[in-house]
């Protein structure tokens, strides 16, 4: 068996987490992310039929039976997990029953997954359906990003807009738009639903109040989609109030031809 610790996945999760809390995107225990596995790529390190411990889920999971993730745990800071992965993340099977999880390696203090796995497995199961390659679901707390949707109302086609407007990358980098729920309590399957639902149609999802999720196939690419979300959500608070020039919808149309992508549908006044 191949040391786990020197494993990319854990090496990903260590960076990734890392760079999010120098961001200052993730005080104290804030944010969670879920990375899916490839088995055979898993098997190099752990032995699959040594389970540590059974976790309930308390949801359904059927779709995702014999999948494998490597996610962060509750309460855990992610400014420990550079130093301490097996105690702040875990990797886990998603059991035959649909209701369980297998823990195989890591949580060694007794711990377990992020209060917000109703959310994160039900977006799983939700961009699967529309992207086969979908491996990465992040939560994050982005300061600037929480500060616009604190500024702006519930209405995801006027937050997209006003994010398409203030910076031309926007609408290149996510023409499929930000979903918006309104304020709702975290940790819940409800809030896992509503994610979900959004998830069908957009890679990221604001949480008002809250934060933000965003999906991708790769580390990078969830990463990349909040990390453009909160540049741009910090030049329009930086210009609230004051500003003069915003993207014209011709331009932001434009943009999108240049790289043959199709801005989602009933944003631009075109
Ligand atoms: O895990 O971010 O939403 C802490 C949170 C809850
Ligand atoms: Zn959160």
């Amino acid at each position: 068996m191949k040391n786990i610790l020197k494993a990319p996945f854990v090496e990903e999760m260590k960076k990734t987490t890392a760079n999010m809390y120098r961001l200052g995107w993730d005080e104290r225990n804030g944010g969670n992310i879920s990375y899916m596995l490839d088995e055979a790529e898993v098997s190099k390190y752990l032995n699959l039929n040594k389970v540590i411990r059974k976790i309930d889920l308390g949801f359904d999971a059927t779709e995702l039976i014999g999948r494998i993730f490597i996610v962060t745990g509750t309460g855990k800071y992610f400014k420990n997990i550079e130093f301490d992965p097996e105690t702040n993340l875990g990797i886990i099977q998603i059991a035959g029953d649909g209701k369980t999880a297998k823990l195989l390696w890591g949580w060694r203090d007794g711990g377990r997954f992020t209060s917000e796995f109703p959310a994160h497995m039900m977006s799983h199961i939700a961009r699967l359906k529309v992207d086969p390659e979908n491996r990465v679901i992040m939560h994050t707390h982005p300061t600037y990003t929480i500060a616009m949707n604190t500024v702006c109302p519930v209405d995801e086609k006027d937050f997209t807009h006003k994010l398409w407007q203030s910076n031309t990358e926007a609408v290149v980098v996510f023409p499929d738009g930000v979903g918006v729920l309104p304020c709702m309590v975290c940790g819940t399957n409800e809030i896992g639903i509503a994610t979900a639902e959004k998830m069908e149609k957009t890679r990221l999802v604001v949480w008002t109040n809250h934060g933000i999720y965003g999906a991708g196939k790769t580390m990078d690419e969830a990463f990349g989609l909040i990390e453009t979300v909160e540049k741009t959500a910090q030049i329009y608070m930086l210009t609230l109030g004051h500003t003069v020039n915003v993207i014209p919808d011709s331009i932001i149309k434009a943009l999108a031809d240049l790289w043959h992508l199709t801005p989602v549908e009933g944003i631009l006044d075109i």
